[in-house]
């Protein structure tokens, strides 16, 4: 097989840049290990910034975002037994939305098929070949359907994820990893009950951090802060039930309903640098990944799409190689001030159970909340990272 971006993982990162490609007239492969019902039913994400939301439209695929959304003005903030709007519509003119990931990645398989797209599913042992320098002629080789198979390409985009093989496959020595594991985790379930608000509220409380999100008015995704290897046969329903209403202490009705789905994540942060080598390039969670406290993986990972996109457009339709050759420096830009953010908002909402400080950074983050809820200067900073920050 030939094309001229070879692209492995079918998330939201490799099926955005398959499709911004098509429109520019580049083909791609996809190499997914995955199956399809697999890659469209995963829960991950569910707020997407105000500029991927008019991306996905503008680029003709975001018809059913349009129509099935929830559009946000802002986000509550909840501590001390009170509720805080952040209004991000009246500080900034901006709004949010509630996509769940898996809808993304639903429209973009559907709109990829449909175009003649070549996505190929159940993928095994995907390695990556010959990408180093100018000279080479990069290539991924996988089983298919039991048969050894190989894309030749002109470039290869490593869009597999945190647990992906692109990372991995760049030499050692020459690049970095910046890490920043945090003593939690989120337990996540996905309840059919109404959630409590409208929007999100993020509530801080002395046992521990809790999210109120939803999917629908009749579905709501439940987040709360635990240990990182917390035993989820430990959590019966009732108990979580139990501890989230604890944690949204009172400011909002908390009706209950069937736990669907659940599931711990451990939180960390993490950065590679470069996020390319020769013909390799690095895009999404393969390269970095945020605790989910400030919403920006997805996020960030269409934006490295968009620069890289632009930049395979810039090479193909007019010989030039400076926007590929800055790709990593650009992305970095942003990919870092979306990892302070994200820190900030994961150290202001979690508690430290335990150590010397403890005591002292709870009065702290009860500061940092006030100080971010009553000052208009304060409210504009959370506001303009999380609708998220201007792009060009
Ligand atoms: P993905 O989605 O992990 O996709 C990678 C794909 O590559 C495949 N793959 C391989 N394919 C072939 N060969 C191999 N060797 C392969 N290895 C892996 C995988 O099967 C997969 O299909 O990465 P991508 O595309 O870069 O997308 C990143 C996002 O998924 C991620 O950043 C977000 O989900 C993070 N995230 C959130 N982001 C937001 O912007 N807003 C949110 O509200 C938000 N909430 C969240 C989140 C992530 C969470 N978890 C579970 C980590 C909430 C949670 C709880
Ligand atoms: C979600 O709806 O899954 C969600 C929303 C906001 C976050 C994290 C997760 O910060």
């Amino acid at each position: 097989m030939k094309t001229q971006v070879g692209i492995v993982g079918a998330g939201p990162s490799g099926l955005m840049l398959s499709h911004l490609l098509q429109l520019a007239g580049i083909s791609s492969i996809i190499i997914e290990d995955r199956s399809r019902a697999y890659c469209e039913n995963r829960i991950r994400a569910g707020l997407m910034e105000n500029w991927v939301a008019k991306m996905l439209v503008e680029t003709g695929v975001g018809a059913r975002l349009e129509r099935e959304a929830m559009v946000h003005d802002g986000i509550f903030l909840a501590f001390n037994n009170e509720a805080h709007k952040l209004d991000f519509a009246k500080l900034i003119g901006k709004h949010v939305y509630i996509y769940d990931q898996k809808e993304v990645v639903t429209d973009l398989i559907a709109h990829r098929l449909a175009h003649g797209g070549q996505i190929l599913f159940e993928v095994e042992g995907t390695s990556v070949h010959d990408f180093a320098g100018n000279g080479g002629k990069p290539s991924i080789r996988f089983k298919h359907q039991g048969k050894d198979e190989v894309v030749e390409c002109d470039f290869i985009a490593g869009c597999d994820g945190f647990h992906g093989i692109c990372r991995p496959s760049l030499p050692a020595g020459l690049w970095a990893g910046y890490d920043r594991v945090y003593p939690f985790g989120w337990l996540g379930v996905l309840t059919e009950s109404p959630p409590p608000e409208k929007e999100l509220i993020y509530a801080y409380h002395e046992r521990g951090f809790a999210l109120f999100s939803m999917r629908g008015p009749q579905l709501s995704r439940l987040y709360l802060q635990v240990a990182p290897d917390e035993d989820i046969e430990q959590w019966s329903d009732d108990r979580v039930w139990d501890e989230l209403e604890t944690r949204l202490q009172g400011v909002r009705p908390l009706k209950r309903g069937k736990i669907l789905q659940k599931g711990v994540t451990p939180m960390r942060s993490y950065v590679a640098e470069p996020m390319q080598f020769g013909r390799l390039f690095l895009a999404g969670d393969s390269a970095h990944i945020v605790p989910p406290t400030g919403a920006k993986g997805m996020n960030l990972a269409m934006a490295d799409i968009r620069v890289l996109a632009r930049a395979f457009e810039g090479f193909y339709r007019n010989h030039r190689t400076e926007a590929l050759e800055s790709y990593s420096a650009t992305c970095l830009k942003r990919v870092w001030k979306g990892q302070r953010f994200s820190w900030w908002m994961t150290q202001m909402l979690h508690r430290v159970h335990g150590g010397e400080y403890a005591a002292f950074d709870m009065k702290r983050q009860l500061a940092e909340l006030d100080y971010v809820t009553s000052s208009e200067a304060a409210s504009i900073s959370l506001a303009e990272n999380y609708a998220g920050l201007p792009i060009d």
